[in-house]
C-alpha cells in the first residue's frame, strides 16, 4: 500500500512534523525486530470522528510490550489521550492508527533490555484493506505452505513487529499463487488465521472460529463479531477447525481492524460463493456499530 502523508506524527510525547519523524539505522528494533504495535480505526459518525475500541487496543499494545519486557514509559490512559491528540491535530473526520514501541538507538546485541524504548502513533487514511470490491463481491484464499509459529516459539499473541516476517512469506507466496490472502495452520495442521486478520466460518447456521489456544491473535474485531452475532441470536463457537471445515462450509470471513469484515469467496479453489447472509448481516451491523448508528455499542467508541 502507497502510504498517504498526514500532517503531524506522535513520537516520544510530542507532534513532530511526518517528515522528521525519524531514527537512526542502527536502531536495535530494525536489526532484531524488537517492537510491538497496533492497528486501530478512527470512523466517521455523525457527532465526530471516534475511535474504535481503543482503550482495548492500547491495553493488548501494553500486554505485547510487557511479554517482552519493554517498559513503556506511558500509561493506557495517556496513549489514549495521545491518539485522540494525533487524530485531532490531523483534523482527520476517519483514518487508520498505528501505535509502534520499539527498542531504540544506543545498544546492540540480542539482549534488548538496555535499549530505550520510544514510541509513536501515527495516522493516515486508509480506505479498504484488500479493495472496495473485496468487502462486497469477497476474496480468495489459498492455505499457506508456511505455518503458523508454535505458542512457545514466537507466540502469535505478541503483537511484535518481529512476527510479521512470517506473515509476509505467507503473503507472499499467497500472491505469486494468485490469491487475495492466505490462511496459515499451526504445526498439528489446525487452522489459525490469515496474515493480519481473524477468520470465521458459517455451518448450518452455526458460527465457528478457532480457539486463541491454537495459536492466533486475539482480534479485538473478533470479539466485536462474536458479542455482535451473540446479540443476533446467532451460535456462535469457539472450535479448532481443518483445513476441509474451511472447503465444506457455507459461509466464511475474515476479520480485522484494517480487513474489517471481508467475506471469502474461495479458499484453494474450492468455492464457497458469493458472501453469505449471515456474513452480510454480521457485516451490515458491524459497519453501523463503528459509524455510531448503534446506540447500544456506544461505549466501544472513543469519540476524538
Ligand atoms: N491476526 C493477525 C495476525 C493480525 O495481524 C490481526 C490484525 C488480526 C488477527 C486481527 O486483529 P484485530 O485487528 O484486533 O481485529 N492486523 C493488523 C495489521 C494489519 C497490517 O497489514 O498491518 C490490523 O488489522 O491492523
Amino acid at each position: 500500500m502507497a502510504l498517504p502523508k498526514t500532517d503531524k506524527i506522535w513520537m516520544d510525547g510530542t507532534l513532530v512534523d511526518w517528515d522528521k519523524a525519524q531514527v537512526h539505522v542502527l536502531t536495535h528494533a530494525l536489526h532484531y525486530g524488537s517492537g510491538v504495535f497496533e492497528g486501530i480505526r478512527c470512523y466517521e459518525t455523525a457527532d465526530g470522528p471516534a475511535v474504535f475500541r481503543l482503550t482495548e487496543h492500547m491495553q493488548r499494545f501494553a500486554r505485547s510490550a510487557s511479554m517482552l519486557f519493554m517498559e513503556l514509559p506511558y500509561s493506557v490512559e495517556e496513549m489514549v489521550e495521545a491518539v485522540k491528540e494525533t487524530i485531532r491535530v490531523n483534523k482527520l473526520q476517519s483514518c487508520y492508527i498505528r501505535p509502534l514501541a520499539f527498542r531504540g538507538y544506543g545498544v546492540m546485541g540480542l539482549d534488548p533490555i538496555p535499549a530505550p524504548v520510544q514510541v509513536i502513533i501515527a495516522v493516515w487514511p486508509w480506505e479498504t484493506y484488500m479493495g472496495a470490491e473485496a468487502l462486497t463481491k469477497g476474496v480468495d484464499v489459498g492455505i499457506s505452505s508456511w505455518r503458523q509459529r508454535g505458542i512457545n516459539s514466537l507466540p502469535p499473541a505478541i503483537k511484535a513487529t518481529g512476527n510479521y516476517l512470517n506473515s509476509s512469506l505467507a503473503r507472499i507466496e499467497a500472491n505469486r499463487h494468485g490469491y487475495n490472502e492466505a490462511i496459515l495452520l499451526n504445526e498439528e495442521g489446525k487452522v489459525c488465521e490469515g496474515t493480519g486478520e481473524n477468520l470465521f466460518i458459517v455451518r448450518d447456521g452455526v458460527i465457528s472460529t478457532p480457539p486463541v489456544s491454537d495459536g492466533l491473535l486475539e482480534g479485538i474485531t473478533r470479539d466485536s463479531i462474536m458479542v455482535i452475532a451473540d446479540n443476533l441470536d446467532y451460535p456462535v463457537i469457539e472450535e479448532s477447525l481443518v483445513r476441509t471445515d474451511l472447503y465444506t462450509c457455507d459461509e466464511m470471513f475474515m476479520t480485522g481492524s484494517a480487513a474489517e469484515l471481508v467475506p471469502v469467496r474461495s479458499v484453494d479453489g474450492h468455492v464457497i460463493g458469493d458472501a453469505g447472509p449471515i456474513t452480510l448481516e454480521l457485516q451490515r451491523i458491524f459497519f453501523r456499530v463503528v459509524h455510531g448508528e448503534e446506540p447500544d455499542f456506544e461505549d466501544w467508541l472513543a469519540r476524538v
